[in-house]
């Protein structure tokens, strides 16, 4: 009997799944999808089904350039950013570094391409009713401000998690959890903490921070990589949850190999460092690296034709030991392809030093395209060091989007980096930067409902007005 009754729960339990099952299968038919639950691929052509990231919305709380590198990034790949911005002085940049008067700076319009503007008061009762109705309607809310900034404006994931559980928010900060959390943080400040600055410059001169804002533009990056994979999981659990990417973290991350090498003295010198042919002693942390390659294959810049002149008249030039014998070859060396004093990379690595300055009197024969032109015909890599201007004007940069020409209103035409992140089915159109608060009044009312009358109202109220336009009006 007992046993009867455990086979008919048995029976039973199995039941609800299979129902569901077959629901998932019958609803899965209904849209065409395929065994694995996925839509029919789409019969449009590649670039016209839409963008990656059409439909997210994005609630864009950013400033300067960490955050706002990141919410451009989402901008690109199709999800409809909304930048809130302070009345009258919005994104701090915007008056930065300015250099054609009235118009916002290129340090602006070159962060917050394809986002939309609405200026509103956080700190206003309004204003406040306002960002709560922009945190129901969005999918994502990016911060950077200073830690405890948007507490302090009564927005604590607690608030936020309650308005809309199903709300991701991400945030950059200096430093994660611990002794410097309550830091404000700039790019320097974290290329110093993260490891970068210690291990780049020459031995025998101080750290140096690098031109590439790995801080920043590298930390808003690993923000973007965050958001996309918390949407990604909300499709699965339903709920947002919180995403922090610090930039000490960031830049240590793109350290990484400094670390290995930190580990790696325990065992003996970084042979591949120059200092070890120079027979210069190690000390007990990762030494600066001057233009000694990261990987196992020395390289150093060598100066090229023209070079007193032009400061980036220089190339990068690596040994690469698969290749050694046809830069024998190509510098005039050939009996170094088999002298034993040169024909292994262990004999090579204590004369880099002298190895270099000889391919440098080769190297400085040429123009840096014709070194590369010359060395690539034999599968040599090297770098000719561009400069901006070259990059500025590099038609290839043109054609594939990376650098884009822009219109703006106020400022005319300028250039700028497009996304780098190039995709066959979400092509990125690049669109100017918004005027300060340019889609206010679109926002309040296309997307937050408002009516014309509670429009004028709120326009009253001072919770989207400039300060000074407030103290005039009282
Ligand atoms: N309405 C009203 N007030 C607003 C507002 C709005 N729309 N937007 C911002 N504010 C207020 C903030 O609430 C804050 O006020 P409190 O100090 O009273 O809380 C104030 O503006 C200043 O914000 P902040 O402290 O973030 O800005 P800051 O210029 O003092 O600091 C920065 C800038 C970048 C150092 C800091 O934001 C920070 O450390 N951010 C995290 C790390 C980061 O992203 N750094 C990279 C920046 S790019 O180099």
């Amino acid at each position: 009997m007992a046993k009867k009754a455990a086979k008919k729960s048995k029976a039973k339990s199995k039941k609800p799944a299979k129902r569901a099952a077959k629901k998932m299968r019958v609803v899965a038919r209904k849209n065409g999808a395929n065994g694995n639950g996925l839509p029919k691929p789409s019969a449009r052509p590649y670039g016209q089904a839409g963008k990656a990231l059409e439909g997210v919305k994005i609630l864009d709380f950013t400033h300067v350039q960490s955050g706002p590198t990141c919410t451009q990034l989402l901008a690109w790949f199709g999800a409809d950013v909304i930048k809130i911005e302070r009345p009258g002085v919005g994104d701090i940049t915007r008056g930065q570094l300015v250099d054609v008067k009235g118009a916002d700076s290129l340090y602006f319009t070159m962060l917050n391409h394809n986002k939309r503007s609405i200026t509103v008061d956080s700190k206003h009762k309004k204003g406040k009713e306002i960002i709560e109705r922009l945190i129901k309607h969005c999918d994502v809310l990016v911060e950077n401000f200073a830690p405890g900034a948007l507490d302090r404006m009564g927005f604590t994931w607690e608030h936020i998690h309650k308005l809309n559980p199903r709300m991701i928010v991400a945030s950059v900060k200096g430093f994660g959890p611990g002794p410097y959390e309550d830091c404000k943080v700039y790019e320097n400040v974290a290329q110093c903490t993260g490891g970068s600055a210690s291990t780049t410059g020459f031995r025998d001169g101080p750290p140096l921070v690098t031109g590439a804002q790995i801080g920043d533009s590298g930390t808003g990056l690993h923000l973007a990589l965050g958001i996309v994979a918390a949407l990604y999981q909300r499709n699965r659990t339903g709920r947002g949850q919180k995403v922090l990417a610090a930039m000490q973290d960031g830049v240590l991350n793109l350290c990484r190999v400094k670390l290995r090498d930190q580990q790696r003295l325990k065992h003996g010198p970084l042979t591949e460092f120059s200092q070890y042919g120079e027979g210069v002693p190690f000390g007990d942390a990762t030494p600066r690296a001057g233009n000694d390659s990261g990987g196992g294959q020395p390289g150093w810049i060598l100066k090229c034709k023209g070079w007193e002149t032009d400061p980036n008249a220089y190339i990068y030039f690596i040994t690469q030991a698969p290749v050694w014998s046809p830069i024998c070859d190509l510098i005039g060396e050939p009996t170094w392809k088999t002298d034993p004093e040169y024909a292994t990379p262990k004999a090579r690595l204590p004369k880099l030093k002298q190895i270099f300055a000889r391919i440098e009197d080769w190297t400085t024969t040429k123009t840096k395209f014709e070194v590369m032109e010359a060395c690539n015909a034999v599968d040599i890599p090297v770098g000719p060091i561009l400069s901006m201007k070259e990059i500025a004007e590099d038609q290839s940069l043109r054609k594939t989007g990376t650098v884009v020409e822009v219109d703006h209103p106020k400022r005319g035409k300028y250039l700028t980096v497009g996304n780098p992140i190039k995709m066959s089915d979400s092509i990125s159109d690049v669109k100017r930067s918004p005027l300060l608060g340019e889609h206010t009044d679109e926002i309040l009312t296309d997307v937050l409902g408002y009516s014309k009358k509670e429009l004028a109202d709120i326009k009253l109220s001072g919770a989207i007005t400039p300060e000074e336009k407030k103290q005039a009006a009282a």
